[in-house]
């Protein structure tokens, strides 16, 4: 079969920038169904000798050090964007308007308003699009989605969801810089809220419907920070941690977690699903597993079933190596890449689009405001299980 070729360029080359292309190089040896395929034709940083490295290192064929450079070329279709949210938006507009594909890593924005513009840009533009909120994509989540739809939970009370980290507790780590973006909030626009919550939410929406309104306390714990750009100590403006409490439309109660102050916690994500007849629970640690409690089961066996979704018939893993076997974290990227091709053959939206991600902003901003104005907030958050 004749292969279409989308050439990739690639803006940023750090975590995210390799997480992704690692995801497009899996792409023709275990979805070589797909009749689209990445060409890895351009990676771009502002340092010469990092952005040559990461070329080199990941097989793209070239590289530059301007993204508006790469914007303007002939030979890019689709721009990758991988750098601190705080560039997202003008990367994004200029790449719509250019009539490049949009695919961005999460989250959409810093805030509601630049990521409202993206969306605006992307529409007027026509361009696909889609944000990598890649662990829709991990095999037990997705399982967890199915077994949601099916109805076997029935009606659904609860929804709760943590992201625990630990790795900000040292009040010497600076704020800013390359390495410390998240913790500046002019280049992150929100701390826990934005970086993980944002996952959390996400997920949650797509699991179990749209979140109407939210009542949050946001703490930061270490006030002052030395700013690697200025060399002064400044102010921390972003959440170091957030809970927040929240009703969904079908009527369940949501309770949300986040911090990088959970000493021990390196990336405990974690989701629990309470319904009529059964309930679901998934942990990043373990991620190929989904504990399942179905209430119907016979008495005499009831109980919390452990089920390792690693089987061909489950969801992505005919792609993979024989049951039994397990993926990573990785491969949630590998799948999304995916995904967006073969939403290229059906005509299909990726989700989530940038639409689709706007929906979470409304609930981080949300999330935001209640915990300043010590007040429920609504979010005005329009889903339809995108
Ligand atoms: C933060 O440490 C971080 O890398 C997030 O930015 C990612 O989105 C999350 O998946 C893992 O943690």
């Amino acid at each position: 079969m004749e292969k279409k070729e989308i050439r990739i360029g690639l803006i940023g080359c750090g975590f995210m920038g390799r997480t992704h292309s690692n995801g497009y190089k899996r792409i023709p040896n275990f979805f070589p169904d797909l009749q689209y395929t990445p060409v890895m034709k351009a990676v771009c940083s502002r340092t010469e000798e990092t952005v040559k490295a990461f070329a080199q290192q990941w097989g793209y064929e070239s590289y530059e050090t301007d993204w508006k450079a790469l914007i303007a070329r002939d030979d890019i279709d689709a721009v990758d964007i991988c750098v601190p949210n705080n560039m997202h938006k003008e990367i994004a507009i200029a790449a719509a308007e250019a009539g490049k594909m949009v695919l961005c890593e999460k989250p959409l924005s810093r805030n509601l308003e630049e990521g409202k513009q993206m969306v605006e840009a992307v529409r007027k533009a026509g361009v696909k699009n889609t944000i990598w909120y890649n662990y829709r994509r991990l095999p037990a989540v997705t399982l967890a989605k199915q077994i949601i739809e099916s109805g076997k939970l029935g009606k659904i009370f609860h929804y709760r969801s943590n992201f625990l980290q630990d790795w900000t507790i040292n009040e010497n780590l600076p704020q800013g810089g390359r390495a410390f973006w998240r913790m500046d909030a002019n280049a992150a626009g929100s701390g826990v809220t934005g970086d993980l919550l944002a996952h959390c939410i996400d997920l949650a929406m797509w699991l179990n419907g749209g979140i109407e309104d939210v009542s949050s306390v946001t703490e930061i714990f270490v006030k002052q920070r030395k700013h690697e750009d200025t060399g002064h100590l400044e102010e921390v403006k972003i959440d170091d941690a957030c809970i927040f409490h929240c009703h969904f439309a079908n009527g369940s109660l949501g309770l949300f977690e986040s911090t990088r102050y959970a000493r021990g916690h390196k990336a405990l994500f974690t989701f629990e699903i309470n319904g009529e007849h059964g309930s679901l629970k998934w942990d990043l640690h373990d991620l190929n597993r989904l504990e399942y409690f179905n209430n119907t089961d016979d008495s005499n066996v009831k109980g919390w079933r452990s089920i390792h979704v690693t089987d061909g018939d489950q969801p992505y893993m005919d792609k993979w190596w024989v049951p039994g076997l397990s993926i990573g974290y990785e491969h949630s990227f590998v799948h999304q890449a995916a995904d967006f091709f073969k939403s290229l053959e059906s005509g299909e939206d990726c989700h989530p689009t940038f639409a689709d991600a706007l929906q979470t902003q409304r609930v981080c901003e949300a999330v935001i405001d209640s915990a300043k104005d010590r007040q429920w907030k609504d979010t005005q958050v329009e889903w339809k299980n995108q």
